[in-house]
């Protein structure tokens, strides 16, 4: 079975770096897969990509030498069983709010007796270069499993919910954070709350023998949240890389005719 090795750079505490697949297109995935990024998620959450495609983009970059990861739309058993089961190293779960929840998600990620994953399927043995009955036997030392704390409610209950046994990582999605502070939602803001919040799950990712990581607009933040102790870090998405890079072209040459639309992630 091929090893992940972005769950081994994790578990040895060194900084992993990937981006957001949002676009629904194998081709794309085909090059960002040769960028040279650690790993990429595709995301089921916020775009249009149907399952066929997101299982065709786990092979491509699986074959290409990053991680493919998966954030599922939702924290649900079904939603974290078809993503695995047809070929993404791990799973990025939204919006993680109480020690049931990241039970559930656990649950469904992992095989007895870590958790509840039922067997079958082909893919992830593929992507993974292995038969099913090493696969069965393994997995649950490669695949990553990434809990999302994105609401208040997640960093005042952080204890409780990220003792629980079979999770590698803490993201934080700043968007979603901000906004349940009652804050216009962004990546980054120097208001205490905010600052606190990520202070908070720095110490309980300590505490818990845990990697923290965040979604960052760009290489700058990247840089800085490396420093401040972050290690899983995901820089913005292709769709936001592409957006940023016309825009300044745009901007540059005076154009005036477009919209001006600034894509974040
Ligand atoms: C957020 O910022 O809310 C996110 O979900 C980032 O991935
Ligand atoms: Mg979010």
């Amino acid at each position: 079975m091929k090893p992940n090795h972005v769950r081994a750079k994790l578990k040895r505490g060194e900084p992993s770096v990937g981006t957001w697949l949002t676009l629904p297109d194998p081709i794309a995935a085909r090059m960002m897969a040769r960028v040279g990024f650690d790993w990429l998620t595709v995301e089921l959450e916020h775009s249009s990509t149907s399952l066929e495609t997101a299982a065709t983009n786990f092979a491509i970059i699986s074959a290409s030498g990053p991680v493919p990861l998966a954030r599922v739309p939702w924290n649900n058993v079904q939603n974290i069983k078809r993503v695995l089961d047809t070929g993404a190293w791990g799973v990025v779960v939204p919006m993680v709010n109480s020690r049931a929840e990241a039970e559930a998600a656990v649950d469904a990620a992992r095989y007895a007796p870590i958790g509840k994953r039922t067997i079958g399927g082909q893919l992830h043995a593929i992507n993974f270069e292995c038969d099913p009955a090493t696969y069965y036997a393994q997995a649950n030392e490669q695949i990553l499993l990434v809990l999302m704390a994105e609401h208040v409610d997640a960093i005042e209950k952080a204890d409780e919910i990220f003792s629980v046994p079979g999770i590698d990582v803490v993201f934080i999605g700043p968007n979603d954070l901000t906004h349940s502070m009652g804050k216009a939602p962004c990546f980054e803001t120097e208001d205490r709350d905010f600052t606190d919040a990520l202070e908070h799950i720095l110490a309980i990712c300590r505490k818990h023998k845990l990697a923290a990581g965040i979604h960052v607009a760009d290489e700058a933040a990247a840089q800085r949240r490396i420093a401040q102790g972050f290690q899983f870090i995901a820089v913005a998405s292709e769709a936001g890389m592409m957006l940023s890079k016309a825009q300044a072209v745009v901007r540059a040459l005076g154009l005036t005719s477009g919209k001006g639309t600034v894509a974040k992630y």
